[in-house]
């Protein structure tokens, strides 16, 4: 962990920039020894960093010692991350001439706050350096007493390449599965009204809610229950929330906040009658009184119905009234070593007479843990020596350390050092939560660890971290989308525990009132009104964990205190407006402001944060527009406003934020033509041109707006080679007629490149359709919903990827041509060649 951050920090110290400020400045010397010195401690440092990320498991003073060191680097961070972005506002505030937003913004207040402190601000950076170095010296002469040595690696590292070993089958448990599901067959166990309750008990790893999962889809497990739910329990218990999501799995409903006793009304009228499977994964303690209340409701279920709970207590297994306890063991040897192999020769199988002695002992060592396995084996993929293999079996490693499983420590050890920080970083979502791919590489990198260049694909540097992560089995229950690839995971308990232990001082997901810590680097809590947050200065990442309520003071009160920000997160925080205050937080990359219905717009301070690279406005429903000053933000990689039906146009200088990845829409600006003069309002067509990084989906809105056809060419669609999906609506009608030769020119000008897959396109008032559709090669979806004067198609028969054409409200068109399928004359006998075709009016199958 500490040695990716040295290498960002060594990283920042050789990229300083003096500017022109700086020459003039007598502090500029000083600065640039104390610099040298600082680059020279922490070389020297970062030789034995990794000898003390292994003794610190079982030493409690290199924990210390490592701690220590990490909160000068953190600092050290934060005082170059703001030279760097003081020197970057300098930059941007110099007015460009030829940008006609620069124009309207008054200079003079801006460059008070920039311009007019930087020899003041370099004097402080200066003086802030020397008390760093002072504290990294103390650091360097303590390394001595640790006895801490340089470790020369002799296995390189290689890039994991190879295919997934994602192994969902489940090894050596088809007694286990058999008996429990013979019991939730079982008539006779269901003598009186009460639901039974039967549990499945082990310790952490043994595969539990695994086994639960493959019970659930035995097909007379299917067959037999109306309703399966499947609800996880966790830790700390809170019996409301579990009424609340079995009420959500029973009927889609997420009940409001209405008490307990109501709410087992609700729940009991969910699921009156039905016959029910109820999983209740991971439960760890027991409450008397509320569970019985909870039971009676459940009771209500139809006959037949179970409840099936998985802990690793035997003790609250007994006191929830299971009348069948299944006690799950250890693997046999030979299961253990059938899993094993399946996953460590996964796609290399020649390798399996060279490794078998070895991998044999290995998978023994495991004492039968499935998790303990897979794990291990996952690593094993990439040890290619024998010697590798030796050093594994041979290992101190398996005494353990802290009671956590040898092979997670296995795995974590061999990381390489830029992917132990990603791993950490996980600990910040609550346990059992889903891992959403994206959003955790938007994180990663607000957070540095995946590099800082601005024109690298940070984004594909994430997902391969986040893909390997999850091939050495650190990430579980994979959902993947239609190519497979990955979307969201979860972590394993036991995991999760392992690493909250090695950032417990830092990382923090506070259910109550914060504790006594001040050291706090992440924080993800369920209530943001606490004071006591804003005490946490050293604060990176805020995150509220299911939204809560915060009012403008109680805002202004964070934004203030928390300069150190990278990520702040106020989704669903039913907050009326953003303080300007906001453009105090210098470094911060990551901002969240989805679900805010009651947000109307942002202060132009937002313009000041030029490090951000994700602004997430999603379901604002009532955003009205962007900042003016949006084209400030040279960094921003992600501009997230999909859902906000209220905002009627984006500003100009869009154009200008040349990073952009994700824009998910772009509304063409609008003419207003009043006496005589006609001003436009709002960003043209044109400012698409230079936005080449844009990927997925777009939408462009209001298309009938363009002021000028030849404009649309401008804009490059076929440049943006990374958008897959593209849709255009041009608008509601006007009142008076439009002019269908405008219209046709519009459409004619977009020609999107032909990677794109996806093609909607809504509300085209033209006659015909632009011959660039049937060229778009490699389109799978075509969608033409509303052209009401639409009198023919081109020769989508060309399209040879086709596979969903849906065509809707075309009441002008009356027949499918020879045209349509792409030939000139249609042969005497009628015969066409179709692949296949569905019989829906509305959408048909090629
Ligand atoms: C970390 O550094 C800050 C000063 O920036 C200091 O106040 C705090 O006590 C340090 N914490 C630890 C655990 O060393
Ligand atoms: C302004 O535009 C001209 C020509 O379009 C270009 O040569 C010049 O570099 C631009 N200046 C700035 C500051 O962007
Ligand atoms: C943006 O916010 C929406 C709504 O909260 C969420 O679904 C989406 O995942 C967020 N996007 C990212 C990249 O975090
Ligand atoms: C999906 O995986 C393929 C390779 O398997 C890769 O080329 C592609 O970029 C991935 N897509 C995303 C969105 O990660
Ligand atoms: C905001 O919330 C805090 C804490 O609940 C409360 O003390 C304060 O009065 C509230 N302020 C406003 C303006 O509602
Ligand atoms: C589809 O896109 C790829 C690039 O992703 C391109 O190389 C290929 O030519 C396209 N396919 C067709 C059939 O045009
Ligand atoms: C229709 O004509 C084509 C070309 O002349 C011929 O190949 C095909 O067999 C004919 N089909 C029928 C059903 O006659
Ligand atoms: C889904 C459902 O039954 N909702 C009800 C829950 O209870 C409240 C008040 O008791 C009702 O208003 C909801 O309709």
């Amino acid at each position: 962990m500490s040695e990716l951050l040295v290498s960002i920090l060594l990283g920042k110290l050789g990229s300083v920039v003096f500017d022109g400020v700086d020459q003039e400045i007598g502090v500029l010397v000083g600065i640039k020894s104390e610099i040298k010195r600082l680059t020279k401690t922490l070389t020297i440092i970062q030789g034995v960093l990794e000898d003390a990320e292994e003794k610190q498991v079982k030493n409690k003073a290199v924990k210390l010692w490592l701690e220590d060191f990490k909160n000068i680097s953190y600092d050290a961070e934060d005082i170059l991350d703001e030279w760097s972005t003081r020197s970057m506002i300098r930059t941007s505030s110099q007015p460009n001439p030829n940008a006609s937003i620069s124009k309207k913004i008054p200079f003079q207040l801006f460059e008070l706050f920039t311009c007019f402190k930087p020899i003041v601000v370099r004097h402080d950076i200066g003086i802030k350096m020397k008390g760093l170095n002072k504290r990294l010296d103390e650091i360097a002469r303590k390394k001595e007493l640790y006895n801490l040595n340089e470790i020369q690696r002799n296995e390189k590292h290689r890039p994991l390449t190879s295919a997934f070993a994602d192994v969902s089958q489940i090894y050596g448990r088809v007694v286990d599965k058999d008996a429990i599901v013979n019991k939730l067959w079982d008539e006779s166990t269901h003598h009186d009204s009460h639901v039974p309750v039967i549990s499945i008990v082990g310790t952490g790893g043994f595969g539990k809610t695994a086994l639960a999962q493959l019970i659930l889809k035995e097909t007379k497990v299917l067959t037999s229950f109306e309703k399966q739910m499947w609800v996880c329990v966790s830790d700390p218990l809170d019996l409301e929330k579990v009424a609340k999501q079995i009420i959500e799995e029973a009927n889609g409903n997420v009940p409001a906040t209405i008490g307990w006793h109501a709410l087992l009304k609700n729940l009991s009228k969910a699921i009156q009658g039905k016959r029910y499977i109820l999983v209740l994964d991971d439960v760890w303690s027991y409450n008397g009184d509320q569970w019985s209340q909870l039971k009676q409701a459940l009771d209500c279920g139809a006959m037949g119905s179970r409840i099936l709970i998985t802990t690793r207590n035997e003790m609250v297994a007994m006191k929830m009234d299971s009348s069948y306890r299944h006690m799950l063991g250890q693997l046999r040897d030979d299961d253990c070593w059938t899993l094993f192999r399946s996953i460590a020769f996964m796609g290399r199988e020649d390798d399996l007479d060279k490794f078998k002695d070895i991998g044999e002992e290995i998978s023994k060592k495991c004492k039968g843990v499935p998790l303990e396995v897979k794990v291990l084996a996952s690593l094993m993929r990439f040890k290619r020596t024998r010697q590798e293999w030796r050093n594994v079996l041979e290992s101190n490693l398996w005494e353990g350390g802290e009671g956590f499983l040898p092979s997670i420590l296995f795995s974590y050890y061999a990381l390489p050092s830029y992917l132990k920080p990603c791993l950490m970083y996980c600990a910040v979502l609550p346990k059992d939560a889903y891992i959403e791919k994206e959003e955790m590489v938007r994180l990663w990198m607000a957070q540095g660890y995946l590099g800082s260049t601005g024109s690298a694909d940070l984004e594909m540097i994430g997902r391969d971290y986040f893909d390997n992560l999850a091939m050495l089995s650190f990430f579980q229950d994979f959902e993947r989308d239609s190519e497979g690839n990955i979307t969201s995971c979860k972590m394993h308990d036991l995991v999760h525990d392992f690493v909250q232990f090695l950032t417990k001082t830092e990382t923090i997901i506070l259910e109550e009132q914060m504790g006594s810590s001040t050291n706090v680097r992440h924080l993800c809590a369920r209530d943001l009104y606490g004071s006591s947050i804003c005490e946490q200065k050293n604060l990176r990442t805020l995150r509220p964990i299911h939204g809560s309520s915060l009012n403008s003071t109680v805002a202004l009160e964070l934004l203030h205190q928390l300069k150190c920000l990278r990520v702040l997160s106020l989704r669903h925080c039913h907050i009326k407006e953003l303080p300007s205050k906001v453009e105090r937080l210098l470094h911060l990359r990551y901002l969240d402001l989805s679900y805010n219905s009651e947000l109307e717009e942002l202060p132009e301070a937002v313009c000041n944060l030029p490090n951000l690279q994700t602004l997430n406005l999603s379901s604002c429903g009532h955003l009205k527009r962007l900042p003016e000053g949006i084209g400030k933000l040279s960094n921003l990689r992600h501009l997230h406003i999909k859902g906000c039906p209220s905002l009627a146009y984006l500003p100009r200088g869009i154009g200008k934020l040349m990073c952009l990845r994700t824009l998910e829409e772009f509304i063409v600006g609008v003419r207003e033509s009043g006496d005589e003069v006609s001003k436009e309002i709002g960003c043209k067509i044109e400012e698409l041109q230079l936005l080449n990084h844009l990927q997925g989906h777009l939408l462009i809105r209001e298309l009938r707006q363009v002021a000028d056809v030849s404009n649309v060419e401008q804009a490059e669609l076929k440049m943006k080679e990374k958008l897959f999906s593209l849709k255009l609506h041009f608008g509601f009608e006007d009142e008076e007629k439009e002019d269908v030769i405008r219209m046709e020119g519009i459409l004619e000008g977009i020609k999107p490149h032909t990677n794109l897959e996806k093609l909607e396109i809504e509300y085209y008032r033209g006659i015909r359709l632009p011959e660039w559709i049937s060229s778009l090669s490699n389109l799978t979806e075509l969608s033409l919903v509303h052209l009401h004067q639409c009198l023919q198609l081109p020769a989508l028969g060309k399209l040879v990827s086709l596979e969903c054409l849906k065509l809707k409200w075309l009441p002008t068109l009356k027949r499918l041509g020879c045209e349509f399928y792409g030939l000139d004359t249609l042969h005497s006998n009628g015969s066409v060649q179709r692949r296949h075709s569905s019989s829906s009016s509305s959408s048909r199958k090629w």
